[in-house]
């Protein structure tokens, strides 16, 4: 099933790569949160190939206005377009993200990047990879850390206690970042480009398919009070190699993340 998502992951991704400048952008939930006629042709691409790969698995995406729940069976997990912003201002940090889940369950992820043609992925027990090439977390100390800080904008009630917690980690680390795309984010820790990231709110098909791969890369994913994920409702992410985790959570505690 693996290599199927790869194939179909990878195709979709060239759809973003070919975009032309009139993406059609409109509103959702606020001026913070956009979409394009990309993000949803994309997704109709990845429904179409992963439930002929799968027929009968569960489709739980984020361009699906239905508000349904995340079926209980096999599901995809799909954002047809991570760092839609970036993608609108060309910033050329977007990603296409699929994961299968069982459950609660991540049983195999696939991240495509289709600007630096970077195709992570995971399956559960079996290591993570990057263009088929093992991956690891780093072994470095928050004191050598670069920390992404996803910034939850569709959220205004999180900003004040995501910026204590960056400004509390900037004390703390060598540097933090924000990309726009948590699942790129979550691939650079699992590939030991960086050595942690949280964000106070975000929806399960930013971070399902990240969370497996830094799983599986040697890394710690659970929410920011340190329950595990369920994959099924918007929650907080943390994420980090064994030697950043706790301290991490000791400071997301101490800030008081959403
Ligand atoms: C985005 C995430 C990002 C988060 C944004 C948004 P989208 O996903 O990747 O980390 O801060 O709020 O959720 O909406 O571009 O697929």
């Amino acid at each position: 099933m693996l290599q199927a998502m790869t194939d179909i992951v990878r195709a979709a991704g060239s759809i973003i790569r070919q975009a032309d400048a009139d993406k059609a952008v409109r509103r959702k939930s606020s001026k913070h949160d956009l979409v394009t006629r990309y993000d949803t042709e994309v997704q109709e691409f990845l429904r179409r190939g992963l439930l002929d790969a799968l027929p009968g698995a569960g489709f739980f995406a984020e361009e699906d206005d239905s508000g349904a729940a995340k079926p209980a069976g096999p599901c995809f997990i799909v954002d047809p377009i991570d760092g839609t912003t970036n993608f609108i201002k060309g910033l050329r940090r977007s990603c296409v993200s699929v994961a299968l889940a069982e459950g609660a369950r991540i049983v195999c992820g696939v991240i495509y990047n289709p600007y630096t043609d970077e195709m992570f992925t995971a399956e559960a027990g079996k290591g993570a990879y990057l263009n088929g090439e093992a991956i690891h977390v780093s072994r470095c100390c928050m004191d050598e850390a670069v920390v992404y800080t996803g910034a939850s904008p569709y959220y205004p009630a999180c900003y004040d206690e995501t910026f204590r917690l960056a400004r509390s980690l900037m004390g703390r680390c060598v540097d933090i970042r924000r990309s726009g795309s948590a699942a790129l984010e979550l691939c650079d820790v699992a590939c030991g480009r960086a050595e942690a990231y949280f964000e106070a709110l975000l929806s399960p098909w930013d971070y399902a398919a990240g969370s497996l791969i830094v799983r599986e890369a040697g890394g710690l994913v659970t929410d920011m009070a340190g329950k595990p994920l369920q994959f099924a409702e918007k929650s907080s992410l943390a994420a980090a190699n064994l030697a950043c985790f706790d301290e991490l959570l000791r400071l997301a505690r101490e800030a008081e993340t959403c």
